[in-house]
């Protein structure tokens, strides 16, 4: 009896250069992150023309690890062995072939307990100017671990962007430390999370077990690349799929 090989046409080839996802392209794009600048204060920010998304949430909330995650990049945002301490605004530029088309803003961590109550007022007051005046802000990503829920701190953050984003800045709730939910509390802590989330997007993200990387990153990729603002290096046929549902050219 001969046995029968499969054809080698059906094989797919190797060779030939499949156009890269909208995750794939979103996430090439999130691995060139590098440290840009760092600020004591708001007004030491460099005033910037290119989008620009600030990522803000409570001490502890995930963010270090989410953008480090994001960017696959160990130790680009410091994860803190000292809540709180990292006080500084830190900014990292995106962007293929070293020509910067956005960057990520790394607003510290608010909420940790051992920070005295002047140096939390004072952040907070930072915070807010910074996400009421900063003008090339383009998106708000706000870290909350759903176990905790929304702090006060979160929802005075939340009254603070809400005009803004119902102007039209972009806004995602992410809820970090997926994997520590069960399917049930997870569906339930994003139904919330939706409506908390307004006119904005909410999300499940988990660094351990890798989950929402890919929604996450083509969000971010979408923000800083609205509709006819395509990298002409990027292969077109594969981005319509991720500039088609949020694109608003009148944006
Ligand atoms: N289980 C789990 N733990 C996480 C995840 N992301 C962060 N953590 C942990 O939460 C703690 C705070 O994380 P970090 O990124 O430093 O938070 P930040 O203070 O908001 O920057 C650390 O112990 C992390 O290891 C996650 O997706 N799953
Ligand atoms: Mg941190």
């Amino acid at each position: 009896m001969t046995r029968q090989h499969p054809p080698t046409a059906a094989k797919p080839t190797s060779s030939a250069k499949a156009p890269a996802t909208p995750a794939q392209i979103a996430s090439g794009w999130l691995h060139t992150a590098r440290f840009l600048t760092t600020a004591p204060e708001l007004h030491f920010l460099p005033a910037l023309e290119v989008p620009e998304i600030a990522f803000v949430g409570r001490s502890n909330a995930g963010k270090s690890t989410c953008i480090n995650t994001l960017t696959q990049q160990k130790q680009l945002a410091f994860a803190s062995r000292k809540p709180g301490r990292t006080q500084h605004i830190n900014l990292f530029s995106l962007g293929k072939q070293g020509v910067t088309d956005a960057v990520l803003t790394d607003l510290p961590g608010y909420g940790y307990a051992a920070v005295p109550r002047q140096d939390k007022i004072r952040w907070q007051q930072v915070m807010a100017n910074y996400l009421v005046t900063r003008e090339n802000l383009r998106g708000i990503v706000l870290l909350c671990d759903p176990r905790l829920g929304l702090t006060e701190l979160d929802e005075i953050l939340l009254d603070v962007v809400r005009p803004r984003v119902e102007e039209g800045l972009q806004f995602l709730l992410l809820l970090t430390k997926a994997d520590k939910l069960t399917r049930v509390e997870a569906h339930k802590a994003l139904s919330i999370a939706r409506l908390q989330a307004g006119g904005g997007h909410a999300m499940l993200f988990s660094a351990t077990k890798r989950q929402g990387i890919d929604e996450v990153s083509r969000l971010l990729w979408q923000w800083a690349h609205p509709a006819g603002d395509a990298p002409a290096h990027t292969d077109a046929a594969a981005d319509t799929d991720a500039a088609s549902d949020s694109a608003d050219p009148a944006a």
